[in-house]
């Protein structure tokens, strides 16, 4: 199976234009959609991302939007040699990779002096991750340092292998799954070094520690410690080296990997932890109560040691409840299945704030010590959209949060991008797309949406169960677009749905959501094949088709590479036309106009904007450009401005 990323970064601004000669381009394709012919057909897009995958060119543009295909395999294209050639390089000027979004995004960061932003996005198991460091790796190799700045550099790669032992785990769509959304901010100083970094994490998929489906795994860290931690660590913490002994990493029979070594793993992160300047007793700190009593729940008497507190207080707290009665506190006993149920709240609380702390850890090792104004490049790869046979809270919470990112896609280019054609009063034939607003609101709006009805339900405990849960929903959702439930549904539909079912219809496709609490332990082992060299057209296209890349690609191709406001475009270009230098005397619009004559503008290049000028191809302006700096360069005089805002 095959899934493809999009990386893109709405604050890149150079396009690409540029075309291979015939017999090259008719084998490996074209780099930039926006330049294909028949951009209308979703063929001719399939053709071009397939012949150009069979020839391991996984990335194309759409624009400044990169769009990658996970190839599998070791391509061996992230090499020093390759950022080399990336470096300081145009970004239509080389074959599209994501080494030169990284580039472009840098050095348009420095020149402007603020902050960018690059969202990844795609499926699970589509490479966001992957992405994620490789865009990390470039800034630590290429940005110029000094040799205080080292170690910054080392903890800001380092803190990766540190938060996915930690946070990331098999799943049956990826052998090393975020089950957390992390966004880092790198920070650089005003010479371009990366002087610090903070992550914010979200989310912490907390139900894997004490559950996991067949074929899945817990979190990475638990099979490194049992694997590769040294006797002592493990006598000390009352483990023995066998994860068959532990309940809780065996529930869904995959212990061992072949792709994952466990034990190099461990070394690695113990490396990691060392160099961030985590101290011994920080790193006895992570083990007793990251793995601790998650592992060894049974054995309390340890459980009690390590956490520092009496027995017969846990003891208590996990078998009964304290009622309080008449200013009396009346102890009642739990049944097996409370307790069992108390127990796995406990050791997923204390997983969750040990997550917490690690990540305040990383952040207080990563802060950047002098107050100087730093300029940022946000880097956000959460987990992505994911369908099992039985899909609960958890999957609501991923599925939503990639809703969600849709959403800012689409408002960043489908939606912006039309909305300033229409204010600027530029001629405009609008591309219609689907906006998942719709699904977004149905999720979370105010007093309407699910997540309030599931506040409302948390808040009458011993009456709310799950199935009042469900009732509510049909309750207010009936009739929903977006929306169905056994009750709801059509006879044929019904037949696909369980009682305790209720079906979202999300942007990526359908999810059969299960509002019983209790887990499905039933969960079929479908299987995914990661294989490489193979180009899955029908799960490619079904990507393309709910990212909407064509409905983009649409956009892009009508619309305008460039627009920069009149009094700035006439600022930075006046000496190239007698009649406006050096000094214009009607309004920006008018010397605009004149100045673009002087120059040969055609027609069909250019729109005039209510306070901008629209440049279509990206070639006329680099024209422009071209010209400017040869008679900056014979003036030694022209009025250099750095605003190249748009
Ligand atoms: P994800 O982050 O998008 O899924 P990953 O980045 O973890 O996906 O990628 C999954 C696997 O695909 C990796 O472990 C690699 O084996 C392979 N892979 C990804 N990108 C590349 C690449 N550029 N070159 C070679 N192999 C690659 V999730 O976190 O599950 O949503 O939640
Ligand atoms: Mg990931």
């Amino acid at each position: 199976l095959k899934y493809f990323t999009v990386n893109l970064s709405p604050n890149v601004r150079i396009l690409q234009d540029m075309e291979g000669s015939l017999t090259a381009r008719d084998r490996v394709g074209i780099q930039d959609f926006v330049l294909l012919d028949a951009y209308t057909s979703e063929t001719a897009f399939m053709d071009n991302l397939r012949k150009r995958f069979n020839e391991n060119l996984i990335y194309t543009y759409i624009g400044t939007l990169l769009v990658s295909v996970n190839p599998y395999k070791e391509l061996g294209i992230y090499t020093k040699k390759q950022m080399d050639i990336y470096m300081g390089v145009n970004f239509f000027e080389l074959p599209p990779h994501i080494f030169a979004l990284a580039d472009n995004v840098y050095r348009t960061m420095i020149s402007e002096t603020n902050n960018h932003f690059i969202l990844i996005s795609g499926e699970s198991g589509a490479g966001k991750t992957e992405a994620s460091k490789t865009v990390l790796q470039f800034y630590a190799v290429c940005c110029p340092s000094t040799r205080l700045l080292d170690n910054v550099r080392d903890r800001l790669l380092l803190s990766n292998p540190v938060l996915e032992a930690f946070g990331n785990a098999k799943t049956l769509k990826n052998d090393n799954s975020s089950r957390f959304g992390k966004y880092m901010d790198i920070q650089f100083d005003h010479q371009g070094a990366a002087v610090g970094g903070h992550i914010l994490s979200y989310l912490l998929e907390k139900s894997r520690v004490v559950h996991q489906n067949r074929g899945e795994r817990n979190f990475h860290i638990f099979y490194q410690l049992v694997e590769g931690g040294e006797d002592e660590l493990l006598r000390w913490l009352g483990l023995e080296r066998n994860c068959q002994k532990y309940r809780y990493l065996i529930q869904g029979e995959c212990a061992k990997v072949s792709s994952i070594n466990d034990k190099s793993d461990w070394k690695t992160v113990q490396k990691a932890l060392t160099i961030i300047e985590f101290s011994e007793k920080d790193i006895e700190f992570c083990f007793v109560f990251a793995t601790h009593f998650s592992l060894f729940p049974f054995f309390i008497i340890y459980s009690c040691q390590l956490l520092g507190i009496p027995l017969n207080m846990l003891q208590e707290g996990l078998t009964h409840r304290k009622i309080e009665a008449k200013a009396e506190e009346v102890l009642s006993p739990f049944t097996a299945e409370h307790a069992k149920y108390a127990r796995d709240a406990l050791a997923k609380a204390i997983y969750g704030r040990t997550f917490s702390w690690l990540v305040n850890k990383i952040n207080e090792s990563l802060a950047n010590k002098d107050s100087t104004r730093k300029t940022v490049i946000g880097l956000l790869d959460i987990y992505g959209f994911e369908v099992f046979d039985v899909n609960s809270f958890e999957q609501f919470c991923i599925n939503f949060c990639n809703e969600k990112l849709q959403q800012l896609f689409i408002q960043l280019t489908l939606k912006s991008e039309q909305e300033e054609y229409e204010m600027e009063g530029i001629e405009w034939e609008p591309v219609p797309y689907f906006n998942n607003k719709i699904i977004c609101d149905l999720v979370e709006e105010k007093h309407r949406g699910i997540i309030s009805i599931l506040d409302e339900e948390c808040l009458r405990p011993g009456e709310a169960t799950d199935f009042t849960f469900l009732e509510k929903l049909e309750e207010k959702m009936c009739g929903h677009p977006h929306f169905v439930t056994h009750k709801l549904a059509d006879p044929k539909t019904r037949k696909t749905l369980e009682r305790g079912d209720f079906r979202l219809l999300h942007y990526a496709g359908e999810v059969t959501y299960s509002v019983v609490g209790k887990f499905h332990l039933m969960q079929t082992v479908s299987l995914s094949l990661h294989t490489s060299d193979h180009f899955d057209d029908v799960m490619v296209r079904h990507q393309v088709k709910y990212l909407g890349l064509m409905e983009h690609l649409r956009v892009r191709r009508a619309g305008f590479a460039y627009r920069r406001r009149y009094e700035v475009f006439l600022k930075r270009y006046k000496a190239l036309c007698p009649d406006t230098w050096p000094h214009w005397k009607g309004t920006p619009a008018e010397g605009v106009q004149r100045l673009i004559k002087h120059l040969g503008y055609k027609p069909d290049e250019y729109k005039m904007g209510r306070t901008k000028i629209f440049i279509r191809h990206p070639r006329t302006l680099f024209a422009t450009e071209d010209a400017f700096e040869i008679c900056k360069h014979e003036l030694g005089k022209a009025p250099v401005t750095s605003d190249k805002r748009r």
